[in-house]
């Protein structure tokens, strides 16, 4: 019997950590024993060669270019011996952007989320500015700013609930919510927060209204912190000591306990079928 196939949506803007997230599992996959690894041979791996080669000379990768779409697939088996077939995309993230800003989701995009029933949001807090409102100033100042300035922008919260609310409805779930894609969000670039906080909490503090909208539309979505390379490379300058240490000792988890681990697998063995609860009925 063939093994199950996984498709995995990323969700992502650019500079979330999309590309060293994918080289970092991918290598992990393929050389460290964790909660999964690589089982037979991995096909479609161009996407992510320039991504590896950069983080073994230990730099950063470059962005991927905004036309990229390329499905890696990656078969994989758990200490257990489940088996599945992950199918792990590698994009530039303007594409997400576009379709945020013309509320229009293309057919080739249409069929990826129809595709996937596991999600994963990548989320870099460090990127997202959280306006201000009347919650955290009073009225008085926020009326000044808003004479100078009459272009009205979206909150970057506001934006991602608008994208969850787009996939959601273009996924087959939108009738049937039963049948609603497993979510799991990730806090990328964990290193750049210097917190010790949770997860779940500094998901809640961060971003209120996105986690208010998460919560309401899945019953138990796993959310947990990640630093893909643990520390901030340049893409020109050499980090000597990742170069000889090597990237794959590099890189952390932090579970929703709060436990850190060096298992980037961890998050997606989490999401795999018959492990994660699915879209909170309505
Ligand atoms: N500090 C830190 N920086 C990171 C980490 N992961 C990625 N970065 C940096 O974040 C930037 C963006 O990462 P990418 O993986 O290229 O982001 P992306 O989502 O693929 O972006 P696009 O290709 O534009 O869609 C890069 O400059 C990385 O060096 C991390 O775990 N920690
Ligand atoms: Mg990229």
């Amino acid at each position: 019997m063939s093994a199950p196939t996984t498709s995995i949506l990323l969700i992502g803007e650019s500079g979330v950590g999309k590309t060293h997230y994918g080289a970092q599992l991918l290598r992990r996959l393929m050389t460290v024993e964790g909660s999964l690894r690589m089982d037979g041979a991995a096909t479609n791996l161009e996407p992510f060669e320039a991504a590896l080669e950069s983080l073994n000379e230990g730099r950063a990768a470059d962005h991927t270019a905004r036309s990229v779409y390329v499905d890696s697939v990656w078969p994989v088996t758990d200490a257990a011996g489940n088996k599945a077939t992950l199918v792990w995309p590698e994009y530039g993230g303007e594409q997400i952007k576009s379709i945020i800003e013309t509320r229009r989701l293309p057919q080739t995009w249409q069929d990826r989320v129809n595709g996937a029933d596991t999600w994963l949001l990548l989320i870099r807090l460090q990127q997202t500015r959280m306006g201000d409102d009347i919650f955290s100033k009073p009225l008085s100042d926020l009326r000044g700013s808003s004479h100078e300035n009459h272009e009205v922008h979206p909150s970057d919260q506001a934006r991602l609930v608008e994208l969850l609310q787009i996939l959601l409805f273009a996924h087959r779930s939108a009738t049937e919510p039963r049948l609603g894609p497993r979510l799991g969000v990730i806090l990328t670039c964990w290193d750049e927060e210097g917190t010790d906080g949770l997860p779940n909490a500094t998901f809640e503090t961060r971003m209120p209204l996105v986690s208010a909208f998460v919560r309401t539309n899945w019953s138990a979505p796993i959310i947990m912190g990640l630093s893909a390379l643990e520390r901030s490379l340049s893409p020109k300058e050499r980090d000597t000591e990742y170069a000889a240490r090597g990237p794959e000792h590099f890189g952390y988890v932090i579970k929703p306990d709060g436990e850190r681990t060096s298992d980037l697998t961890i998050p997606i063995h989490a999401l795999l079928p018959g492990r994660a609860v699915t879209r909170q009925p309505t």
